[in-house]
């Protein structure tokens, strides 16, 4: 297992649309995920989809446990959306491609995902709550979206500008 760079903000890789993964959960797809895990605990975050670390696969981690509960980590290979309820939440949202940076998002309240699992058993099931935010805010990263996407262009622009800048300055100061 290794722990991997996290890509930020405006890398374009991030805006690329991931593809669906062929010939099922391999051991190879067993093995980007464990290292998406690491990393993700590593950061420390609550979700990372593949693209967050440059591979354009529909591959997504999650662990939403609290601290002092066991970790429980979840595994997500092609997902899908299958059906939303009308019903919108708001919540703080984060990324680690964005990091620092934490705004409201409105979202479906419930969704029907379907998708394989570590073991590539198909599951359907309906998310809600953090579940439904999170599983939302990283199928979007599949198909290039950020949660900034969703705010006005100056509080995006803003956003971005904060990041490169903290980037430029982590890059010096490791100089
Ligand atoms: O996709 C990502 O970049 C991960 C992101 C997931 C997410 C957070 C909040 C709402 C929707 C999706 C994060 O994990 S940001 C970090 C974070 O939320 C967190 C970190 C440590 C402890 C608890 C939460
Ligand atoms: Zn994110």
């Amino acid at each position: 297992m290794a722990i991997r760079e996290i890509l930020t903000v405006p890398n374009p890789i991030l805006k690329e649309v991931s593809k669906p993964v062929e010939g099922g959960v391999t051991d190879d797809v067993r093995a980007l995920m464990d290292d998406m895990l690491e990393t993700m605990y590593d950061a420390p975050g609550i979700g990372l989809a593949a693209i967050q670390i440059g591979v354009p696969l529909r591959v997504i981690v999650m662990d939403l446990a609290k601290e002092d509960e066991e970790p429980a980590p979840r595994y997500f290979v092609n997902p899908e959306i299958v059906e939303t309820v009308e019903e919108t939440q708001p919540y703080e949202e984060g990324c680690l491609s964005v990091p620092d940076i934490f705004d409201e998002v409105e979202r479906s309240e419930r969704c029907l995902i379907r998708y394989l699992d570590y073991k590539g058993n198909q599951v359907e099931e309906w998310a809600e709550g953090l579940y439904s935010v999170c599983i939302q805010h990283e199928m979007d990263h599949l198909e290039g979206t950020l949660f900034i996407d969703y705010l006005s262009r100056l509080k995006r622009s803003r956003a971005v500008e904060k990041v490169r800048k903290a980037q430029r300055n982590k890059v010096r100061a490791n100089a």
